[in-house]
């Protein structure tokens, strides 16, 4: 491919998949049985394949539709056309605005979580094309390997109906402590995170100690998506002192956030009052957030993540990642991503420990001492088995899920339960 000839899209497949997903808590309920994901398939004129992979919601699924029609005959390498392409669809669609796709994320740009996985799926493209991977056309890894931080959750042994599974109830300290123990033995995670905003305030101050004693080397996070009031966040901040490497969305809005920031000793990092290009203003104004969490599923994707980190760097914040529940090409994704990211100094969030089946074929990715080795093979590096992703997609269609729902989920067992923020 090295004549300079356009590379056109000929076709665009769009897959809704659901995985099996444990019964994990979070401060707006429970998982469901499946997770849903879309893969992103783009075809070429040259006979070159590149994947993505986001969110399939339903209205998400509608507005990745009317792209993929739109984006046949663009060449491989206009990404900044693709950008635009995208803004003309959305604004034709549905005018634009959040729609709280990601399960708790409503407010970041609607253009920029649709263009994501086109992006990602072009920039495969183009490492195939060229014979390099994708690291490559974002800079260059300057790291072999990225980290990424074993992500606990208090969980329930079993979504309600069927047999425990093999991680088991996890709602006090020992289970956190075993539950940690277990992931960091099976994948070397050298940082832990605890999903929070679940159990009393206090109970999980006890989960962090306890994680503390029986890991005094590793960096701790804890995050209760904003479920505590500013005086809560502040008085766990302090109660947390030295113990915290960061402290996740303890209160909602850069308001609180600034507010709990002034009293608390450690940084505060944020993926839900900073999820947009024109919410870092307001927050570096605010001094709210020290920590921002990229995620290039609705950053825009790769390239417009580091325009990110370039912002975050310009003005003195700390770079990490986010996770939700995702697949292979995701992670592929990450870690480029992260691998040429110079100031994305934190280790990554990844669901991956807690997902059974994948649309990838096996062995592209692995974990050494907690970090996953740069895929070196061009493109994203990964392939996608067409068996696995059959049976997904069957899977999705009949599970009858079509959009997440943690809320409505739990209140089916606990018809009382409330998902306010700022609730303790
Ligand atoms: O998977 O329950 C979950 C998480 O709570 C996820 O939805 C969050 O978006 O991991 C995320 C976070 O860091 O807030
Ligand atoms: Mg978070």
């Amino acid at each position: 491919m090295s004549d300079g000839a356009p590379l056109r899209i000929t076709d665009v497949t769009i897959t809704p998949v659901a995985f099996r997903d444990p019964a994990l808590l979070n401060s707006v309920g429970v998982h469901e049985p499946f997770a849903l994901r879309s893969i992103v398939q783009i075809h070429t004129d040259a006979g070159l394949t590149g994947l993505g992979e986001t969110y399939a919601d339903e209205l998400h699924l509608e507005r990745l539709a009317a792209v993929g029609h739109e984006i046949v005959g663009l060449d491989a390498f206009a990404t900044e056309e693709l950008h635009q392409r995208v803004q003309r669809v959305i604004d034709r669609v549905d005018g634009s605005g959040g729609s709280g796709l990601t399960g708790m994320i409503t407010t970041s740009s609607t253009v920029d979580r649709v263009v994501s996985p086109f992006e990602v799926a072009l920039l495969d493209i183009q490492g195939k094309a060229i014979g390099r991977p994708v690291s490559d056309l974002l800079g260059g890894a300057v790291r072999s390997a990225v980290p990424f931080s074993a992500y606990l959750f208090y969980k329930w042994a079993a979504h309600p109906g069927q047999e425990p599974d093999e991680w088991g109830q996890a709602l006090d300290p020992d289970a956190i402590v075993a539950q940690a123990r277990r992931m960091v033995d099976d994948y070397g995670f050298t940082a832990i995170k605890l999903k929070g905003g679940v159990r009393p305030p206090e109970e999980e101050i006890e989960a962090i100690r306890a994680l503390r004693r029986a890991f005094p080397d590793h960096p701790l996070r804890l995050d209760p998506n904003a479920v505590w009031t500013t005086e809560t966040s502040v008085q766990v901040g302090r109660a947390l002192e030295g113990v915290l490497e960061y402290l996740e969305d303890p209160t909602p809005g850069i308001d609180g956030m600034a507010a709990v920031a002034r009293e608390v000793p450690m940084p505060l990092a944020t993926n839900m009052c900073v999820v947009a290009f024109d919410e870092l203003a307001p927050a570096v104004a605010a001094d709210a957030v020290q920590v921002v969490l990229s995620d290039h599923h609705y950053w825009g994707g790769l390239r417009r993540s580091k325009l990110l980190s370039g912002i975050c760097a310009t003005f003195g914040m700390g770079l990490s990642m986010h996770s939700n529940s995702h697949l292979g090409i995701s992670l592929a994704a990450m870690t480029h991503l992260a691998a040429a990211t110079p100031n994305l100094t934190y280790a990554c969030d990844t669901h991956w420990p807690w997902k059974t089946e994948d649309v990838i074929v096996d062995g592209a990715l692995t974990f050494v001492d907690g970090a996953v080795p740069v895929p070196g093979a061009p493109g994203l590096g990964v392939e996608l088995d067409p068996d696995a992703l059959a049976r997904l997609h069957e899977q999705y269609v009949r599970c009858g899920l079509r959009n997440r729902d943690d809320t409505g989920y739990m209140r089916r067992f606990d018809p009382s339960f409330q998902a306010d923020l700022a609730r303790w």
